[in-house]
């Protein structure tokens, strides 16, 4: 059901609609959500398959509501996990009205970049409306972006596909952020509004709470670690005997791995490295919900989950 009928301020049309954010691994598809928005609804990391679900953020202005959804890069799948993804990502692809392909300047558009569009190309007449959007514009020269542009450009002819724009933006400075949001509402058909005003996601808070333990971790591992992570939130309460006016969430949550081996990794020399995760992820979460909380942080072994179907349907995919 529609939550309101809004009318904008100068009489106009009312757009809404859905625009999913595409492109492999690390192209800066959650950072450009983010920015969007206007609030951090995903998390971001320099590490490889960061993102692991469909996340929505909603940027509601006077005259549009766009409906986000930042997906998994897409990537060779390696396991059953990635395989996984690959599906959420292709199925989303057919929910939305426009797709958002993100391609960082300051990496050559390369095979990774081709099989994407290829797959897109391949949905055929059912395929929706392509920006392609050049990620990271801060990171290189005037002249390089220009390059970046026209490879873009040449995309369309190799691959089969048309872009409806191409638009350079930075979502670290903030670059041309602006003009992404209007040209994807540009694109988008006359309807109202979905969600309330003010609403920045639909994401249930224990899956925040638990991407931003995520997040955490990522940020201090290496190598092989971060593909091998999950996060569980087991328990979400009030800590009892606490006055009104001083509430203190109690968090109780699992970092799961997949190897016994590797938790002494995740949990460093004399617990330090998880002592670390806790305090940046606790800060996080306080700051997510406005309250004081206390996080309560196991290590659980679940053998090779990323190829056991069952424990993955068990962490949620
Ligand atoms: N300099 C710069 N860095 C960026 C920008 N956007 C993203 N990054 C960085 O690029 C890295 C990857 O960003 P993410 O937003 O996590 O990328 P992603 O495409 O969502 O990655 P996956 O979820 O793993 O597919 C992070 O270290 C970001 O800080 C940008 O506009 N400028
Ligand atoms: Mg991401």
């Amino acid at each position: 059901m529609p939550h309101s009928d809004h009318r904008p301020a100068d009489g106009g049309t009312f757009r809404s609609g859905f625009v999913c954010l595409a492109g492999r691994p690390n192209a800066g598809k959650s950072t450009l959500t983010n920015a969007l928005v206007g609030g951090k609804v995903a998390i971001a990391s320099s590490k490889p398959q960061t993102t692991r679900h469909a996340i929505r953020g909603i940027l509601t202005r006077t005259d549009a509501q766009l409906v986000l959804i930042d997906t998994p890069g897409l990537s060779k799948p390696r396991s059953l996990l990635q395989e996984r993804l690959n599906d959420l990502v292709r199925g989303t692809w057919g929910e939305v009205d426009v797709i958002g392909v993100c391609l960082p300047a300051d990496q050559r558009v390369g095979p990774g970049d081709e099989y994407l569009v290829g797959q897109i190309a391949a949905l055929g007449a059912r395929r929706p409306a392509l920006v392609a959007l050049a990620t990271k514009s801060d990171l290189v020269s005037g002249e390089r972006l220009r390059r970046h542009l026209l490879r873009i450009e040449a995309m369309q002819e190799a691959q089969g596909v048309s872009w409806a724009h191409i638009v350079p933006c930075s979502a670290v400075t903030g670059t041309q952020v602006d003009e992404v949001a209007d040209v994807l509402i540009g694109l988008l058909p006359p309807g109202p509004a979905y969600y309330p005003d003010g609403e920045l996601t639909d994401e249930p808070e224990e899956v925040l709470i638990a991407e931003l333990i995520r997040e955490a971790a990522l940020e201090l591992v290496r190598d092989e670690l971060p593909h091998s992570i999950a996060v569980t939130v087991d328990e979400v309460r009030p800590r009892e005997g606490r006055p009104a006016d001083r509430p203190l969430l109690e968090v109780f949550a699992s970092l799961v791995i997949e190897r016994e081996s590797q938790k002494h990794i995740m949990v460093g020399a004399q617990g330090s490295r998880i002592k670390q995760i806790g305090t940046d992820a606790r800060s996080a979460i306080t700051a997510l919900l406005g309250v004081p909380v206390h996080l309560d942080l196991r290590v659980k072994v679940i053998k090779e989950w990323q190829s056991d179907p069952k424990a993955l349907r068990r962490l949620g995919f």
